[in-house]
């Protein structure tokens, strides 16, 4: 455990107070100095700590691992844990060093500076206010089954999210908070030859960021849970409530082989179900009805033109509000 990390937790703990550099330096063995060096060095980061006359205090609570550990009653998802304080990617790290890490390791990150989005689009994760964290995986699975994963982990997030917010799922993996896109998730598979040697589950969440933080290019359609709820989101006690949910869901979907009891969360949850949306594919663009989440967690709709009604893959097609996000 670095000094930075003690720091941080400390900070965390005390939240909303402050702390003096005295008793920080106390805390952590080291001189006064040492303490205002440090938070400088923090600040110079962009980590939301102010400071005011050998004061310091958070904006809000950051991503700490003694803070996720405490209590963390999960028996193999998170028993490892990393924290970055910047990565390009989270995904691509866990993808980079999968061989090194057992299954149920969490990777994190305080900000990343290349984050991923689906289909090569980029994912926004500046210090501080969001979760960047991936989940590595190793199941025995049947291909076809890999994209249901999406769906599992879009359920085992709004059970951790529905306490503080009321969120929805936009099929098949942004997660919605007064129709603006809170969270998104994004799985990838690793094959060596025809063999699974892994998947990493990515889970982007903007707890505390603010608007202000977030790109023009799609602040619109973007808030994070705390500009909605007006709320500070302690984001250790959700990656904990994550964690569990997200065990729970994986082991019983793997232990049953059944996706229904996430695939009619998701349903129960879902923004699109009985609107009428526009779903773009590579070389059309046509209006239509959403029906349901089929058992391949695929979105069945009927479209306007023919009447006729399938069941869409994630991959191909994408759903769009008339002139809005949804
Ligand atoms: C996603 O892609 O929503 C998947 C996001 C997954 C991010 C996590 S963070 C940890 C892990 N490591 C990674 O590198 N990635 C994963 P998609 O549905 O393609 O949405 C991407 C689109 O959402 C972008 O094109 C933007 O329009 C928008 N966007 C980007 N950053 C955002 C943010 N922070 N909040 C809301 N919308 C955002």
């Amino acid at each position: 455990m670095t000094i930075e990390e003690r720091l941080i937790h400390l900070l965390n703990v005390s939240y909303p107070k402050t702390l003096t550099s005295l008793e920080l330096a106390d805390e952590l063995d080291l001189e006064e100095s040492s303490v205002d060096n440090l938070t400088a060095d923090l600040k110079d980061r962009n980590y939301p700590i102010t400071s005011h006359k050998q004061k310091h205090r958070l904006a809000y609570p950051v991503v700490s691992l003694l803070d996720i550990k405490k209590g963390l009653e999960t028996t193999f998802i998170g028993e490892t844990l990393h924290l970055h304080s910047t990565l390009r990617s989270t995904n691509a790290y866990a993808k980079e060093n999968l061989s090194k890490h057992r299954e149920g390791t969490v990777i994190l990150a305080q900000e990343q500076t290349s984050g991923k989005g689906r289909l090569g689009r980029n994912w926004s994760s500046p210090m501080g206010g969001s979760i960047s964290m991936s989940v590595i995986v190793k199941p025995r699975i049947d291909f076809a089954k890999i994209p249901l994963l999406t769906q599992l982990t879009a359920a085992s997030l709004v059970k951790a999210l529905e306490s503080i917010a009321d969120v929805k799922i936009k099929w098949p993996n942004d997660i919605i908070l007064n129709r603006k896109k809170i969270a998104g998730i994004l799985i990838e598979s690793e094959f060596r030859g025809d063999s699974l040697s892994g998947i990493i589950i990515g889970i982007g969440i903007n707890t505390n960021l603010n608007k202000h933080n977030m790109p023009d290019s799609f602040r619109d359609k973007a808030s994070s849970v705390k500009a909605e709820t007006h709320t500070v989101v302690d984001p250790n006690a959700l990656i904990q409530s994550f964690l569990i949910h997200f065990e729970n869901d994986y082991l019983a979907y793997m232990t049953t082989g059944d996706p229904s009891p996430f695939l009619s969360l998701c349903t129960e949850y879902s923004a699109l179900i009985g609107k009428d949306y526009w779903v773009t594919g590579k070389d059309h663009k046509r209006k239509a009805t959403v029906k349901t989440i089929d058992s391949f967690g695929r979105l069945v709709v009927t479209y306007h033109d023919t009447n006729v009604t399938e069941a869409i893959n994630s991959s191909a097609f994408s759903i769009r509000g008339a002139d809005s996000y949804i």
